[in-house]
């Protein structure tokens, strides 16, 4: 079934940044340090009483996992490019739980950091509740300089902190015969208005196999830019997986189930045809409706030439080898 999303990041990027929008929030948040975009809100709050609208806004909570970040470089991992401003990563996003715009780092800000609990069940050996506070305690924790590129053909370079998926796949102990793992997002109505749109497939699935949650460039983000993750980019666990298209990068991962079913994901749901299961990036494998041989790095002029795999090929390449199909691609 042909399923018509009315916006979104459903159009190629060169119509689909939202750039108006974009820099009324620039001008808005004009000579502010990116990260303290929401540290610098609450005074302003504090001394705006005329405004009804805005002082029964809830101040910024504080992150408990501050104190972690900011963690060491793991230097294995290096760019080509300059890393992205912090403002443009944290006030360019897609978060479809929070709509459907480029602009919904505000409307973020309603989820609650705590309390969160992942779940990691199904073809384990016991499965495991744990609180994201006792997780962190036990994650190496890193920061590592990643190329993203999203589906849309614009990207973006950032430092995030995190941890290697492995070591949370080796913390689950799955079972021999579990070959992928499922990740849902969290489901809040309350907080999150996109999911009163009943025709997505709540909760924000995505997928990998074993293999790739085990290659040592499979990555969950907690942090970026030496502090914890922002609200909109995915706190407190977002799968970064850099040589895929951004849409299999789950933000607010509240669990993980092992399994030996492929499962179908958010995106799959939705149209197959355009966003499949391993959404590989390959520049010589367009979109259907657009080309992916090029992209918009957010805050360059210049598009630039995409690299098979986003560029990973020397990590990723062999996890494919024998799997020769266009389906890798999309
Ligand atoms: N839960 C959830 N995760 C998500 C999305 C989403 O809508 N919901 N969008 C994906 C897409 S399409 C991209 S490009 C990245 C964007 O991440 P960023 O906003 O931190 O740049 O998040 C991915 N993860
Ligand atoms: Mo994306």
């Amino acid at each position: 079934m042909l399923i018509k999303i009315p916006r979104g990041w459903e159009r190629p990027d060169s119509d689909a940044t939202s750039e108006p929008l974009f820099l009324s929030r620039r001008n808005l948040v004009k000579g502010l340090g990116a990260g303290s975009i929401m540290a610098a809100i609450s005074p302003l709050i504090a001394g705006c009483d005329e405004s009804p609208a805005i002082v029964t806004r809830k101040p910024p909570e504080p992150d408990p996992s501050a104190p972690l970040y900011p963690v060491e470089r793991n230097l294995r991992y290096t760019l080509d490019r300059p890393i992205t401003s912090e403002r443009l990563v944290t006030t360019y996003n897609n978060y479809y739980e929070f709509g459907s715009s480029k602009s919904i780092w505000d409307k973020a800000q309603a989820l609650p950091l705590r309390p969160w609990t992942l779940k990691l069940d199904g073809m384990v050996e016991t499965p495991i509740e744990i609180g994201i506070d006792d997780l962190l305690q036990k994650m190496p924790l890193d920061e590592r300089l990643y190329r993203h590129r999203c589906v849309e053909a614009w990207s973006m370079d950032v430092p995030w902190s995190g941890f290697p998926l492995k070591a949370l796949v080796d913390f689950a102990k799955p079972l021999s015969s579990a070959r992928y793992l499922t990740f849902r997002s969290f489901e809040n109505k309350d907080v999150a208005p996109g999911q009163k749109s009943s025709w997505y497939p709540w909760p924000y699935t995505e997928g990998l196999t074993i293999e790739e949650a085990t290659n040592e460039l499979a990555y969950i983000a907690t942090g970026a830019y030496g502090k914890p993750l922002p609200k909109q980019n995915g706190t407190p666990l977002r799968l970064t997986l850099p040589w895929k298209y951004g849409f299999k990068s789950s933000k607010g991962i509240v669990h993980i189930e092992f399994t030996d079913k492929r499962p179908v994901t958010f995106w799959e749901a939705i149209q197959s045809r355009e966003y499949g299961f391993w959404a590989n990036v390959n520049p010589e494998v367009s979109h259907p409706r657009w080309s992916q041989a090029t992209e918009r790095v957010l805050g360059m002029d210049e598009r630039v030439p995409t690299r098979l795999y986003n560029g990973y090929a020397e990590f990723v390449a062999d996890l494919y080898s024998g799997m020769d199909t266009k389906r890798l691609f999309i």
